[in-house]
């Protein structure tokens, strides 16, 4: 077909999209909830990043189609898969992906106009003003043919260096077009598609950090200036190494009071069991507080398909079962699970309340570290909970936030300040920094009651 019959084809079906959507997000108050009608329910969206080589896969299809309403494509839109020389287009695979999409009544993120990776090496050896006209084709290009039928691009993803300096990244863009080749692509990108929303996306970018803040201060100048942003990504690629930070909800606030929506955009957690489940409740919580948090998606559907594969990040295994994970998600957002499965958050319990404690550092320096204790009730909704934290013996703790703590020697009993009730499955939290005082050691959690 040709590129202007696949255009005009696209746009006419765009309006029936919208209304399948809206069905879509309507559940049924019977059936369990699934994670993209439960994060209808609080107004968000809840996707999945896809690839087009396993949508022949019954059960991969399957899992998508029930839980997600949103998808991105993995690579389907990149660079080097979209137009792979000058002025050439393909949208095969990317086409596939958006098809099935619409088929299901679910949204579409565009994943990426401008990036340094996956890009063909053609692109890195134009001049100046051949790549500038060639970074406005590209966007033009990919906007003009999904035109009205992608929620949100990520218009330039990316740019920014790892480490302390806040410093721009060298690529091409930035090398050879300097700091404007973001605005002049954002600029691009609003004509081209001006129903869509603009979106700068980057990594290690979710806590309050330097890269942050220069892409703060970029946000921030682009609002001051006119210049058309929407929203801006955090990735949100978690492990040990870098784990959810204390203060995520704190920076999605930030750049939202700057006049932003965000969105959590390729969210992974590698671990398992109750930690995982834990972290990814942390995760659902900050964007729900955060009122222009539009939505997440996380890096894949199955753990089996994930670019961190052996790090199982994901909230179904490799055989589409659903993981704590999962629950915990689900519980997040305020959904109930199938009263058949008796892991499911919302299931009726037995009446008795009770709670769980988990434990993990989230912040370490040399002199001391930040702890993270979360709390999540069980089958039974709760009213209130107490929990003890023994320290060792040298430690001590300097402040403590969203919890109120009496002291026994190097035991502390806290109990709610404001976040003593919780839905069955529900989870919430408190902090603390204490002093190492020479132990490096972990406190330990001790039991958890509830009522
Ligand atoms: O998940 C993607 C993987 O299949 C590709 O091989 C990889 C190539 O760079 O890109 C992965 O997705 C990345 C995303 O496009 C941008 N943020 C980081 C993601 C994980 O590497």
């Amino acid at each position: 077909m040709s590129m202007t019959l696949r255009r005009l084809s696209r746009a006419a079906t765009a309006g029936l999209v919208a209304a399948a959507a809206l069905t879509a997000a309507a559940h049924s108050a019977e059936a369990a909830d699934t994670l993209g009608s439960a994060a209808a329910g609080q107004g968000r969206y809840f996707g999945t990043a896809v690839a087009a080589s396993h949508l022949g896969e019954a059960d991969y299809t399957a899992t998508l189609d029930r839980e997600f309403s949103s998808v991105t494509p993995e690579n389907e839109m990149k660079w080097d898969a979209t137009e792979p020389s000058r002025g050439t287009f393909t949208f095969t695979s990317a086409d596939r992906i958006v098809d099935h999409a619409q088929s299901q009544g679910m949204d579409v993120r565009g994943h990426t106009l401008v990036w340094h990776s996956q890009l063909p090496s053609w692109v890195g050896s134009l001049g100046a003003s051949d790549l500038r006209t060639a970074m406005k084709d590209h966007i033009n290009g990919l906007m003009g043919h999904y035109k009205g039928e992608i929620h949100s691009w990520d218009v330039v993803n990316e740019a920014f260096q790892d480490g302390g300096s806040g410093a721009r990244r060298s690529s091409p863009f930035q090398d050879k077009l300097g700091d404007g080749f973001i605005e002049e692509a954002f600029r691009t990108a609003r004509a081209a598609d001006p129903a869509a929303k603009l979106c700068y996306n980057d990594y290690n970018t979710d806590g309050v950090n330097a890269k942050s803040n220069a892409v703060y201060n970029m946000v921030k100048d682009f609002k001051s200036r006119g210049v058309p942003i929407d929203c801006v990504g955090f990735q949100s690629h978690f492990n040990s190494n870098s784990p959810v930070p204390s203060d995520y909800r704190q920076n999605l606030q930030r750049f939202a009071d700057l006049g932003v929506d965000v969105q959590i955009t390729e969210l992974d957690i590698e671990g398992s069991g109750s930690a995982q489940a834990a972290d990814y409740t942390k995760v659902v919580e900050a964007c729900l507080a955060v009122d222009r948090c539009a939505g997440m998606t996380v890096w894949g559907v199955t753990d089996k398909y994930s670019w961190r594969s052996s790090g199982t990040p994901l909230l179904f295994d490799g055989n589409y079962q659903e993981k704590p994970a999962y629950d915990a998600v689900l519980s997040a957002l305020g959904g109930s699970g199938d009263p058949g499965d008796p892991g499911d958050p919302g299931d009726p319990g037995d009446g008795t309340a009770s709670c769980t404690a988990t434990y993990t550092r989230t912040a370490d320096w040399n002199s001391g570290y930040n702890g993270q204790v979360t709390i999540t009730a069980g089958d039974e909704p709760i009213s209130t909970w107490t929990v003890t934290v023994t320290l060792p013996a040298q430690q001590s703790v300097s402040s403590l936030w969203n919890g109120t703590p009496t002291w026994n020697g190097n035991v502390m009993t806290v109990k709610p300040s404001w976040n003593g009730t919780l839905a069955a499955g529900a989870s919430t939290g408190f902090g603390f920094t204490a002093a190492k005082n020479g132990s490096d050691a972990a406190p330990t959690v001790g039991t958890c009651t509830a009522s």
